[in-house]
Parts: C-alpha cells; sequence; structure tokens
C-alpha cells in the first residue's frame, strides 16, 4: 500500500519553564498514543547520552563552567548530531515527541544576554516541529511546584526573562496550554492537539525546516 508507506510521522515538541510538567506530560503523551496504535517515540532535548550530552549536563550541574557562546552552540551541535535519526524515524512513519527543542535552546541563550537573532542562526535547517505544546505557567507558580532540582537557570529571575523570549519565538505551529490545570486536563488537550496533527502529516502535509 503506497499511500501507507508514505504516511510520515510528526514532530511534536513540549515547551515551557521548568516545572511545568513537560517531562511527565511527554511520557504521558507517549505512552498514550502509543497504547492507541500510533507509533511514537518519546525523546528530550539535550539528549544527554551522547559525548557533547555528557558535557552540557556537566555544565548544568556546575561541575564545569563554559562561555556562553560556547555551551549554546554545544546545545545546537546535540540537536544536529540527531537530526538524521530523527528525520529517519518521521520518514518511516513514527511520530516523535519530544521534550525541549530549539526554542529552549534560543531562550536560555537569550535570557542570558546573548543576540536573538545570533542564536536562531545554528538551528537553521533543522526539522521544524509539526506542532509545538507550550505549557504556559506562571514563573512564580511553577517556583512554587516543589522547588527546581538544582541545576543551572532554575531560579526565578532567570525563569521569568525566559518566559519573555519563548512569547517572542511563538509562531503558527505552537498552541498554548495552560499547565495550571490538572495533570489529566492538560493530557488531554495534548493528546487531542498530538493526534489532529499525526493525522495532518499521515495525510500529506510536508515537512518543514527552522525557522518557518
Ligand atoms: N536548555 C535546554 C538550554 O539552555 N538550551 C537548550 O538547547 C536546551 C534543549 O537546559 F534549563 C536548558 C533548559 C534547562 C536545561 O533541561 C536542561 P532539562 O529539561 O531540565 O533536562
Ligand atoms: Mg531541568
Amino acid at each position: 500500500n503506497v499511500s501507507c508507506d508514505s504516511k510520515r510521522g510528526a514532530l511534536i515538541v513540549l515547551e515551557g519553564l521548568d516545572r511545568s510538567g513537560k517531562s511527565s506530560q511527554c511520557l504521558k503523551l507517549a505512552s498514550s498514543l502509543a497504547s492507541q496504535g500510533f507509533s511514537v517515540e518519546a525523546w528530550r532535548f539535550p539528549d544527554r547520552t551522547t559525548a557533547m550530552g555528557k558535557m552540557i549536563s556537566a555544565y548544568l550541574s556546575s561541575k564545569e563552567d563554559m562561555d556562553d557562546r560556547t555551551i549554546h552552540l554545544l546545545f545546537s551541535a546535540n540537536r544536529w548530531e540527531k537530526r538524521s535519526l530523527m528525520e529517519a524515524k518521521m520518514k518511516a512513519g513514527t511520530s516523535l515527541i519530544v521534550d525541549r527543542y530549539s526554542y529552549s535552546g534560543v531562550a536560555f541563550s537569550a535570557a542570558k544576554g546573548l543576540d536573538l537573532s545570533w542564536c536562531k542562526a545554528p538551528e537553521v535547517g533543522l526539522p521544524a516541529p509539526d506542532l509545538v505544546l507550550y505549557l504556559d505557567i506562571a514563573p512564580e507558580k511553577a517556583a512554587e511546584r516543589g522547588g527546581y532540582g538544582g541545576e543551572r537557570y532554575e531560579q526565578l529571575d532567570f525563569q521569568r526573562k525566559v518566559a519573555e523570549l519563548y512569547t517572542a519565538l511563538s509562531d503558527s505551529a505552537w498552541q498554548i496550554v495552560d499547565a495550571s490545570l490538572s495533570i489529566d486536563s492538560v493530557h488531554k488537550i495534548l493528546k487531542e492537539l498530538s493526534i489532529q496533527c499525526i493525522s495532518d502529516c499521515h495525510r500529506g502535509k510536508e515537512l518543514s525546516f527552522l525557522w518557518p
């Protein structure tokens, strides 16, 4: 069946501040789509398992210091090293549910004061998400949720700046979801939007590339 073979998977990205619920929702979404018969995988960036990912992880836990632009490029390179696998999975019909992507890359670095267009440049040419699910929460509320984990960037003032930059990055692929709702309510919204997106991709929506 030709039309079936050519069905591509979707690139669905979850973004939001630390403690907005991204990681839990990402796994919950992937497993519930899988149990309904969709071919999906849960991914995350940074991917800390690669050599570059280990350097990023050391930076985030403050074991290593790095120049702001150097770490920015390393985060980007960590996506580029996964690009061919991402594209191969989608081409083979698997949808990727990804915890953070280029928007985190740009928002967190620009929040340090780096130029926005400089931050966006190394992301040019990566696959563009078909859907960005932005888990919207007030920085103060997120901070109240059982505290941060103690990694770099997990501070209220910094998260406020990140929130502003996310707003500047939103485009037509974005859906803003109220992350202060219950876990189940958020899940239900994410799932409906994702199924719609996957079926658009199955029906022939073409993959595009950053920045749209
Ligand atoms: N982060 C994440 C960046 O600064 N740039 C990036 O490109 C990405 C993907 O890394 F503070 C930041 C955001 C967050 C930290 O993320 C690690 P997790 O989701 O807590 O592992
Ligand atoms: Mg974190």
